[in-house]
Protein backbone atom coordinates (compact mmCIF):
# COMPACT_ATOMS: atom_id res chain seq x y z
CA UNK A 1 0.00 0.00 0.00
CA UNK A 2 0.94 4.03 -0.68
CA UNK A 3 2.14 5.46 2.10
CA UNK A 4 -0.33 8.20 2.60
CA UNK A 5 1.27 11.95 3.61
CA UNK A 6 0.36 13.98 6.38
CA UNK A 7 -2.38 16.85 5.89
CA UNK A 8 -1.14 20.13 7.25
CA UNK A 9 -3.66 21.23 9.75
CA UNK A 10 -4.06 25.21 9.30
CA UNK A 11 -6.74 27.66 10.02
CA UNK A 12 -8.25 27.29 6.80
CA UNK A 13 -8.90 23.83 7.26
CA UNK A 14 -11.29 24.15 10.30
CA UNK A 15 -11.12 22.07 13.14
CA UNK A 16 -14.57 21.54 14.95
CA UNK A 17 -16.67 21.56 17.96
CA UNK A 18 -15.11 17.75 18.77
CA UNK A 19 -11.91 17.60 17.43
CA UNK A 20 -9.84 17.55 20.98
CA UNK A 21 -12.12 14.29 21.57
CA UNK A 22 -11.70 12.95 18.14
CA UNK A 23 -8.26 13.67 18.58
CA UNK A 24 -7.93 11.46 21.95
CA UNK A 25 -10.15 8.57 20.52
CA UNK A 26 -7.13 7.71 18.48
CA UNK A 27 -8.37 9.54 15.05
CA UNK A 28 -6.04 7.72 12.05
CA UNK A 29 -7.33 9.96 9.10
CA UNK A 30 -9.06 12.78 7.70
CA UNK A 31 -10.20 14.26 4.80
CA UNK A 32 -11.22 17.98 4.46
CA UNK A 33 -15.21 18.66 3.74
CA UNK A 34 -16.68 22.21 3.45
CA UNK A 35 -12.68 23.42 4.26
CA UNK A 36 -13.48 21.21 8.10
CA UNK A 37 -11.48 18.36 8.86
CA UNK A 38 -14.17 15.20 8.06
CA UNK A 39 -12.83 11.93 10.65
CA UNK A 40 -12.46 9.00 7.79
CA UNK A 41 -10.68 5.85 9.78
CA UNK A 42 -10.35 5.29 13.46
CA UNK A 43 -8.50 1.25 13.74
CA UNK A 44 -8.77 0.37 10.02
CA UNK A 45 -11.50 0.75 7.79
CA UNK A 46 -12.71 -3.16 8.09
CA UNK A 47 -12.67 -3.07 11.85
CA UNK A 48 -14.58 0.44 12.11
CA UNK A 49 -17.15 -1.29 9.68
CA UNK A 50 -17.61 -4.62 11.48
CA UNK A 51 -17.57 -2.23 14.86
CA UNK A 52 -20.48 0.16 13.47
CA UNK A 53 -22.69 -2.65 12.01
CA UNK A 54 -22.78 -4.34 15.29
CA UNK A 55 -22.94 -1.95 18.52
CA UNK A 56 -22.85 2.06 18.37
CA UNK A 57 -20.62 4.82 17.29
CA UNK A 58 -20.20 8.78 17.75
CA UNK A 59 -19.31 10.56 14.02
CA UNK A 60 -17.78 14.21 14.50
CA UNK A 61 -20.11 14.97 11.09
CA UNK A 62 -19.34 18.63 11.83
CA UNK A 63 -18.08 19.05 8.39
CA UNK A 64 -21.55 18.88 6.68
CA UNK A 65 -21.82 22.55 7.53
CA UNK A 66 -25.55 24.22 8.13
CA UNK A 67 -26.66 27.16 6.18
CA UNK A 68 -29.72 28.53 8.04
CA UNK A 69 -32.30 31.01 5.98
CA UNK A 70 -34.76 32.77 7.86
CA UNK A 71 -37.41 35.37 6.93
CA UNK A 72 -41.00 35.00 5.17
CA UNK A 73 -38.79 34.23 1.62
CA UNK A 74 -37.20 31.06 2.74
CA UNK A 75 -39.32 28.61 1.58
CA UNK A 76 -39.07 29.95 -1.59
CA UNK A 77 -35.59 30.26 -2.28
CA UNK A 78 -34.81 26.60 -0.74
CA UNK A 79 -38.12 25.23 -3.62
CA UNK A 80 -36.14 27.50 -6.13
CA UNK A 81 -33.06 25.13 -5.32
CA UNK A 82 -34.10 21.89 -5.99
CA UNK A 83 -36.95 19.66 -8.05
CA UNK A 84 -37.67 18.02 -4.95
CA UNK A 85 -41.78 19.46 -3.61
CA UNK A 86 -41.66 21.01 -0.42
CA UNK A 87 -44.83 22.12 -0.30
CA UNK A 88 -45.83 19.35 2.37
CA UNK A 89 -42.78 18.92 4.78
CA UNK A 90 -43.68 19.60 8.41
CA UNK A 91 -41.65 21.41 10.38
CA UNK A 92 -40.36 18.15 12.58
CA UNK A 93 -39.04 17.17 8.87
CA UNK A 94 -36.41 16.78 7.08
CA UNK A 95 -35.98 15.94 3.54
CA UNK A 96 -32.78 14.97 1.32
CA UNK A 97 -33.04 17.24 -1.83
CA UNK A 98 -30.60 17.52 -4.45
CA UNK A 99 -29.74 20.61 -5.25
CA UNK A 100 -29.40 21.61 -9.21
CA UNK A 101 -27.85 24.43 -11.19
CA UNK A 102 -29.40 26.05 -14.29
CA UNK A 103 -28.51 23.47 -16.42
CA UNK A 104 -29.86 20.38 -14.21
CA UNK A 105 -26.48 19.39 -12.92
CA UNK A 106 -26.17 18.47 -9.19
CA UNK A 107 -24.33 20.93 -6.95
CA UNK A 108 -24.78 19.37 -3.99
CA UNK A 109 -27.20 16.74 -2.35
CA UNK A 110 -27.93 17.92 1.20
CA UNK A 111 -30.39 17.34 4.37
CA UNK A 112 -32.79 20.34 4.82
CA UNK A 113 -34.24 20.54 8.03
CA UNK A 114 -37.26 22.64 8.26
CA UNK A 115 -37.27 24.29 11.56
CA UNK A 116 -40.41 26.79 11.49
CA UNK A 117 -42.63 28.05 8.35
CA UNK A 118 -39.69 30.72 7.35
CA UNK A 119 -36.49 28.98 9.10
CA UNK A 120 -34.49 26.04 7.55
CA UNK A 121 -30.88 24.43 7.53
CA UNK A 122 -29.53 23.47 4.55
CA UNK A 123 -26.83 20.45 5.85
CA UNK A 124 -24.15 20.70 3.02
CA UNK A 125 -22.35 17.98 1.28
CA UNK A 126 -18.88 18.98 0.10
CA UNK A 127 -19.58 22.38 -1.96
CA UNK A 128 -19.98 25.70 -1.80
CA UNK A 129 -23.20 26.49 -1.35
CA UNK A 130 -23.58 29.72 1.49
CA UNK A 131 -22.90 31.76 -1.75
CA UNK A 132 -24.90 30.60 -4.13
CA UNK A 133 -27.62 30.89 -1.92
CA UNK A 134 -27.16 34.47 -0.86
CA UNK A 135 -26.32 35.17 -4.29
CA UNK A 136 -29.66 33.62 -5.76
CA UNK A 137 -31.43 35.74 -2.86
CA UNK A 138 -29.91 38.88 -3.36
CA UNK A 139 -30.45 38.97 -7.40
CA UNK A 140 -34.31 37.71 -6.54
CA UNK A 141 -34.26 40.66 -3.87
CA UNK A 142 -35.93 37.69 -1.29
CA UNK A 143 -36.55 39.04 1.98
CA UNK A 144 -34.00 36.09 3.73
CA UNK A 145 -31.20 36.10 5.93
CA UNK A 146 -28.90 33.67 4.78
CA UNK A 147 -25.17 32.50 7.11
CA UNK A 148 -23.49 29.96 8.39
CA UNK A 149 -24.73 29.10 12.06
CA UNK A 150 -22.80 27.64 14.94
CA UNK A 151 -24.20 24.32 14.85
CA UNK A 152 -22.36 21.24 14.23
CA UNK A 153 -23.85 17.55 13.32
CA UNK A 154 -22.36 14.70 15.88
CA UNK A 155 -24.42 11.37 14.41
CA UNK A 156 -25.05 8.56 16.72
CA UNK A 157 -25.24 5.42 14.57
CA UNK A 158 -25.48 1.91 14.82
CA UNK A 159 -27.77 -1.20 16.11
CA UNK A 160 -27.19 0.00 19.59
CA UNK A 161 -27.79 3.81 19.07
CA UNK A 162 -31.51 3.91 20.33
CA UNK A 163 -30.80 1.94 23.55
CA UNK A 164 -27.83 4.92 23.78
CA UNK A 165 -29.92 8.15 23.09
CA UNK A 166 -32.95 6.58 25.13
CA UNK A 167 -30.51 6.23 28.42
CA UNK A 168 -30.13 9.91 28.01
CA UNK A 169 -32.69 11.57 26.85
CA UNK A 170 -35.72 8.68 27.87
CA UNK A 171 -37.71 5.97 25.95
CA UNK A 172 -39.42 9.14 24.03
CA UNK A 173 -36.74 9.03 21.66
CA UNK A 174 -37.79 5.77 20.34
CA UNK A 175 -40.90 6.65 18.59
CA UNK A 176 -38.87 9.16 16.16
CA UNK A 177 -39.65 8.99 12.83
CA UNK A 178 -37.15 8.57 10.00
CA UNK A 179 -35.96 11.87 9.09
CA UNK A 180 -38.55 13.29 11.80
CA UNK A 181 -37.03 15.79 14.46
CA UNK A 182 -37.50 17.08 17.78
CA UNK A 183 -35.92 18.86 20.94
CA UNK A 184 -34.41 16.85 23.67
CA UNK A 185 -32.96 18.22 26.64
CA UNK A 186 -29.07 16.66 27.01
CA UNK A 187 -27.26 17.89 30.46
CA UNK A 188 -29.78 20.64 30.60
CA UNK A 189 -29.23 22.01 26.87
CA UNK A 190 -31.60 21.90 24.48
CA UNK A 191 -30.61 19.84 20.84
CA UNK A 192 -32.47 19.42 18.16
CA UNK A 193 -32.24 15.73 17.17
CA UNK A 194 -33.44 13.96 14.09
CA UNK A 195 -33.24 10.37 13.29
CA UNK A 196 -31.01 10.13 10.29
CA UNK A 197 -27.51 9.96 9.90
CA UNK A 198 -25.09 8.59 6.90
CA UNK A 199 -25.48 5.00 7.77
CA UNK A 200 -27.98 2.30 7.15
CA UNK A 201 -27.15 1.02 10.41
CA UNK A 202 -30.21 3.24 12.10
CA UNK A 203 -29.20 6.40 14.33
CA UNK A 204 -29.74 9.94 15.23
CA UNK A 205 -28.07 13.61 14.54
CA UNK A 206 -27.84 15.96 17.14
CA UNK A 207 -27.49 19.67 16.07
CA UNK A 208 -24.95 20.90 18.67
CA UNK A 209 -25.44 24.78 18.93
CA UNK A 210 -22.75 26.18 19.89
CA UNK A 211 -18.89 25.24 19.89
CA UNK A 212 -18.44 24.75 23.49
CA UNK A 213 -21.56 22.37 24.05
CA UNK A 214 -19.61 20.28 22.01
CA UNK A 215 -17.24 18.47 24.49
CA UNK A 216 -19.33 18.42 27.21
CA UNK A 217 -22.00 16.18 24.75
CA UNK A 218 -19.36 14.39 23.83
CA UNK A 219 -18.56 13.19 26.99
CA UNK A 220 -21.90 12.52 27.78
CA UNK A 221 -22.39 10.06 25.27
CA UNK A 222 -19.48 7.91 25.88
CA UNK A 223 -20.00 8.23 29.51
CA UNK A 224 -23.45 6.10 28.93
CA UNK A 225 -22.26 4.39 25.99
CA UNK A 226 -19.82 2.37 28.26
CA UNK A 227 -22.18 -0.51 28.57
CA UNK A 228 -23.10 -0.75 24.87
CA UNK A 229 -19.29 -0.49 22.74
CA UNK A 230 -19.46 2.85 22.11
CA UNK A 231 -16.40 4.62 20.34
CA UNK A 232 -15.67 7.03 18.04
CA UNK A 233 -16.21 6.54 14.33
CA UNK A 234 -17.20 8.44 11.33
CA UNK A 235 -18.56 7.87 7.86
CA UNK A 236 -17.37 4.01 6.92
CA UNK A 237 -16.44 3.99 3.09
CA UNK A 238 -17.71 -0.09 3.20
CA UNK A 239 -20.79 0.49 4.84
CA UNK A 240 -21.71 3.35 2.92
CA UNK A 241 -21.47 1.47 -0.62
CA UNK A 242 -23.37 -1.35 0.77
CA UNK A 243 -25.74 0.50 1.63
CA UNK A 244 -25.71 2.57 -1.62
CA UNK A 245 -25.49 6.11 -0.19
CA UNK A 246 -24.11 8.51 -2.29
CA UNK A 247 -21.13 10.55 -2.16
CA UNK A 248 -21.28 14.17 -3.48
CA UNK A 249 -18.55 14.94 -5.85
CA UNK A 250 -17.55 11.19 -5.45
CA UNK A 251 -20.25 9.18 -7.32
CA UNK A 252 -21.92 12.42 -9.20
CA UNK A 253 -20.61 15.91 -9.60
CA UNK A 254 -22.33 18.76 -11.64
CA UNK A 255 -21.88 17.08 -14.72
CA UNK A 256 -24.51 14.73 -13.87
CA UNK A 257 -28.56 15.36 -13.47
CA UNK A 258 -30.51 13.73 -10.06
CA UNK A 259 -32.38 11.71 -12.36
CA UNK A 260 -28.50 9.91 -13.67
CA UNK A 261 -27.70 9.88 -10.19
CA UNK A 262 -30.49 7.61 -8.80
CA UNK A 263 -32.62 10.06 -7.35
CA UNK A 264 -35.41 10.38 -9.54
CA UNK A 265 -37.82 9.85 -6.63
CA UNK A 266 -36.87 13.02 -5.78
CA UNK A 267 -37.58 15.13 -8.32
CA UNK A 268 -41.80 15.83 -8.73
CA UNK A 269 -43.58 17.53 -11.38
CA UNK A 270 -44.60 20.73 -8.79
CA UNK A 271 -40.85 21.38 -7.98
CA UNK A 272 -39.17 20.82 -11.33
CA UNK A 273 -41.85 23.30 -12.72
CA UNK A 274 -40.23 26.25 -10.42
CA UNK A 275 -36.88 25.31 -9.51
CA UNK A 276 -33.79 26.80 -11.57
CA UNK A 277 -32.62 23.79 -14.28
CA UNK A 278 -36.44 22.62 -13.66
CA UNK A 279 -36.49 22.43 -17.68
CA UNK A 280 -33.86 20.56 -18.12
CA UNK A 281 -34.83 17.99 -16.07
CA UNK A 282 -38.62 17.48 -17.53
CA UNK A 283 -36.75 17.63 -20.97
CA UNK A 284 -34.71 14.21 -19.46
CA UNK A 285 -37.91 13.06 -17.35
CA UNK A 286 -39.79 12.89 -21.36
CA UNK A 287 -36.76 11.73 -23.30
CA UNK A 288 -35.11 9.56 -20.84
CA UNK A 289 -31.40 9.93 -19.45
CA UNK A 290 -28.67 8.99 -21.09
CA UNK A 291 -26.83 7.47 -17.94
CA UNK A 292 -27.16 6.60 -14.87
CA UNK A 293 -25.66 5.10 -11.58
CA UNK A 294 -25.88 1.46 -10.69
CA UNK A 295 -24.25 -0.99 -8.10
CA UNK A 296 -21.76 -3.19 -9.78
CA UNK A 297 -19.44 -6.48 -8.59
CA UNK A 298 -16.27 -6.72 -9.49
CA UNK A 299 -14.77 -9.92 -9.82
CA UNK A 300 -10.88 -10.84 -8.49
CA UNK A 301 -9.14 -10.32 -5.51
CA UNK A 302 -9.53 -7.22 -3.25
CA UNK A 303 -9.59 -3.87 -5.19
CA UNK A 304 -7.50 -1.29 -4.15
CA UNK A 305 -8.93 1.77 -3.01
CA UNK A 306 -10.57 4.14 -5.84
CA UNK A 307 -9.28 7.67 -6.21
CA UNK A 308 -10.24 8.59 -9.23
CA UNK A 309 -12.94 6.76 -12.03
CA UNK A 310 -12.50 3.60 -13.41
CA UNK A 311 -13.23 3.43 -16.90
CA UNK A 312 -15.88 0.74 -18.11
CA UNK A 313 -15.94 -0.58 -21.17
CA UNK A 314 -18.19 -3.22 -23.22
CA UNK A 315 -17.01 -6.27 -25.08
CA UNK A 316 -16.13 -4.52 -28.25
CA UNK A 317 -13.33 -1.61 -26.33
CA UNK A 318 -15.78 1.22 -26.01
CA UNK A 319 -15.59 3.52 -23.26
CA UNK A 320 -19.23 2.88 -21.24
CA UNK A 321 -19.23 4.36 -17.89
CA UNK A 322 -17.00 4.60 -15.26
CA UNK A 323 -16.84 3.16 -11.16
CA UNK A 324 -16.51 5.79 -8.81
CA UNK A 325 -15.95 4.03 -5.71
CA UNK A 326 -15.04 0.20 -4.96
CA UNK A 327 -14.31 -1.87 -1.87
CA UNK A 328 -13.65 -5.22 -0.71
CA UNK A 329 -17.57 -6.05 1.29
CA UNK A 330 -16.18 -8.32 4.26
CA UNK A 331 -20.13 -9.33 4.59
CA UNK A 332 -20.96 -10.21 1.30
CA UNK A 333 -17.42 -11.65 0.47
CA UNK A 334 -17.14 -9.58 -2.60
CA UNK A 335 -15.82 -6.37 -4.28
CA UNK A 336 -18.53 -3.92 -4.77
CA UNK A 337 -18.53 -0.69 -6.24
CA UNK A 338 -20.92 2.05 -7.60
CA UNK A 339 -20.61 3.79 -10.92
CA UNK A 340 -22.15 5.45 -13.96
CA UNK A 341 -23.52 3.16 -16.57
CA UNK A 342 -24.17 4.46 -20.08
CA UNK A 343 -28.37 3.23 -20.93
CA UNK A 344 -27.22 0.58 -23.70
CA UNK A 345 -25.54 -1.44 -20.74
CA UNK A 346 -27.26 -0.45 -17.33
CA UNK A 347 -29.44 -3.79 -17.65
CA UNK A 348 -28.94 -5.77 -14.17
CA UNK A 349 -26.38 -8.53 -15.18
CA UNK A 350 -24.71 -6.91 -17.77
CA UNK A 351 -20.94 -7.82 -17.92
CA UNK A 352 -18.34 -5.27 -18.61
CA UNK A 353 -14.80 -4.53 -18.33
CA UNK A 354 -13.36 -2.16 -15.05
CA UNK A 355 -9.91 -0.87 -15.59
CA UNK A 356 -9.09 -0.50 -11.70
CA UNK A 357 -5.75 0.38 -10.88
CA UNK A 358 -4.35 -2.75 -10.73
CA UNK A 359 -5.46 -3.92 -14.31
CA UNK A 360 -8.13 -5.01 -15.80
CA UNK A 361 -11.42 -6.83 -14.04
CA UNK A 362 -14.87 -8.14 -14.58
CA UNK A 363 -17.83 -6.14 -13.45
CA UNK A 364 -21.15 -7.13 -13.34
CA UNK A 365 -23.90 -4.42 -13.37
CA UNK A 366 -26.60 -4.75 -10.65
CA UNK A 367 -28.88 -2.62 -8.13
CA UNK A 368 -28.57 -0.81 -5.22
CA UNK A 369 -28.18 -0.87 -2.67
CA UNK A 370 -26.29 -3.92 -2.38
CA UNK A 371 -28.83 -5.18 0.31
CA UNK A 372 -30.63 -6.21 -3.12
CA UNK A 373 -28.20 -8.98 -3.97
N1 LIG B 1 -26.65 14.13 7.41
C1 LIG B 1 -26.64 15.48 7.48
N2 LIG B 1 -26.05 16.22 6.55
C2 LIG B 1 -25.43 15.61 5.50
C3 LIG B 1 -25.43 14.21 5.37
C4 LIG B 1 -26.06 13.46 6.38
N3 LIG B 1 -24.81 16.38 4.57
C5 LIG B 1 -23.94 15.74 3.62
C6 LIG B 1 -24.42 14.41 3.14
N4 LIG B 1 -24.82 13.60 4.31
C7 LIG B 1 -25.60 14.59 2.23
N5 LIG B 1 -25.91 13.37 1.52
C8 LIG B 1 -26.84 12.45 1.96
C9 LIG B 1 -27.02 11.28 1.22
C10 LIG B 1 -27.94 10.35 1.63
C11 LIG B 1 -28.69 10.57 2.77
C12 LIG B 1 -28.50 11.71 3.50
C13 LIG B 1 -27.59 12.66 3.09
C14 LIG B 1 -29.73 9.59 3.22
N6 LIG B 1 -30.41 8.93 2.30
C15 LIG B 1 -31.41 7.92 2.64
C16 LIG B 1 -31.19 6.72 1.75
O1 LIG B 1 -30.70 6.88 0.65
O2 LIG B 1 -31.55 5.64 2.18
C17 LIG B 1 -32.86 8.31 2.44
C18 LIG B 1 -33.24 9.69 2.51
C19 LIG B 1 -34.70 9.91 2.24
O3 LIG B 1 -35.34 9.06 1.61
O4 LIG B 1 -35.25 10.94 2.62
O5 LIG B 1 -29.95 9.43 4.40
O6 LIG B 1 -26.08 12.20 6.37
N7 LIG B 1 -27.22 16.09 8.50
Amino acid sequence: MTKTPFLSVTRRVRSTPFTRRVTESGVKAYTVYNHMLLPTMFESFEADYHHLKKHVQVWDVAAERQVEIIGPDAAKLIQWVTPRNLAKMQDDQCYYIPMINEKGGMINDPVATKISDNRYWVSLADSDMLYWLKGLAIGKGLNVDIFEPDVSPLAVQGPKSDDLMADIVGNSIRSLGFFRHRNFNIGGKNYLVARSGWSKQGGFEIYVDGTENGEPLWDILFEAGEKYQVRAGCPNGIERIEGGLLSYGTDMTHENTPYEAGLGKYCHRAGMDVCIGGDVLLAEKKAGSKQMIRGLIIDGDRVPLCHNPWQLTNAAGEKVGHVTAAVWSPDYGKNIAIGMVDKKHWDHETVLNVYATDGKRRATVGPLPFAAY
